[in-house]
């Protein structure tokens, strides 16, 4: 199977985790997309009723296509599950995310539901933190001398581009850097440094907030509490 196909294992597998009558937070990312496809047809083939909360414009216009009923996280009372993409997890099941640009939204509610489940292909998994870029949110004002700091520090940080040579706009309209830091020895301390920084709107450092993890191998999906 290639890493595609274990994206797609893992996304169809999830959807199992969802009850009738849930409020499901729906992620963003490649491995989500096969994850939404497959609620897309529960609810069609079964009648099954949720509301889902998405975490992206992306998401938000898949579920429509699939006439999945959304609420906004404000709009509803409680989040039971979120089912979500990862860039990287750690051996103690930390996790960096924020690759697809969209970590402000997953994070917002990451926060506000009772069970996190990330679903990701067996290359996401690591020993350490900190191969994959950490992506960290910023509002634009001030963004260069934020960008000045990082630097200063050896955090190694470049600015989010687009296709087309411009800086990347999240949905909240904020530019993405990426901090190249090889390994992360120590998430919570760069965790509580990024977010006092003025400025940063948040990181992509997802700590202490996973309940699950399905992970996609070739002998099938693995599921680790
Ligand atoms: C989202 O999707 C992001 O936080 C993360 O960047 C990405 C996961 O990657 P993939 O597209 O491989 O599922 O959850």
């Amino acid at each position: 199977m290639d890493q595609n196909e274990l994206k797609r294992l893992v996304g169809e597998k999830s959807v199992e985790w969802i009850k009738d009558g849930m409020v499901v937070g729906l992620g963003t990312g490649s491995t989500v997309y096969y994850m939404v496809e497959a609620l897309g047809r529960r609810i069609k083939e079964e009648g099954l009723k949720i509301t889902g909360v998405t975490t992206s414009n992306v998401t938000a216009d898949q579920a429509r296509k699939l006439s999945i009923p959304l609420a906004s996280v404000d709009e509803v009372d409680h989040i039971d599950l979120v089912i979500d993409g990862a860039d990287e997890i750690s051996s103690d099941f930390q996790g960096i995310k924020g690759g697809g640009a969209a970590l402000l939204f997953e994070k917002i509610v990451a926060i506000n539901s009772a069970k996190v489940l990330w679903i990701v292909d067996e290359s996401k998994m690591k020993k350490h933190l900190g191969a994959f870029p950490l992506p960290v949110e910023v509002i634009p004002y001030g963004s260069q001398k934020i960008f000045d700091r990082f630097e200063a520090k050896g955090l190694n940080p470049t600015f989010r581009k687009q296709a087309n040579g411009s800086l990347l706009l999240t949905d909240s309209d904020n530019y993405i850097i990426d901090l190249h830091l090889n390994e992360i020895k120590d998430p919570h301390a760069l965790a509580d440094y990024l977010i006092k920084e003025v400025g940063v709107v948040e990181h992509g450092l997802f700590l202490d907030m996973v309940n699950t993890v399905i992970v996609g191998k070739q002998e099938g999906p693995v599921i680790l509490h």
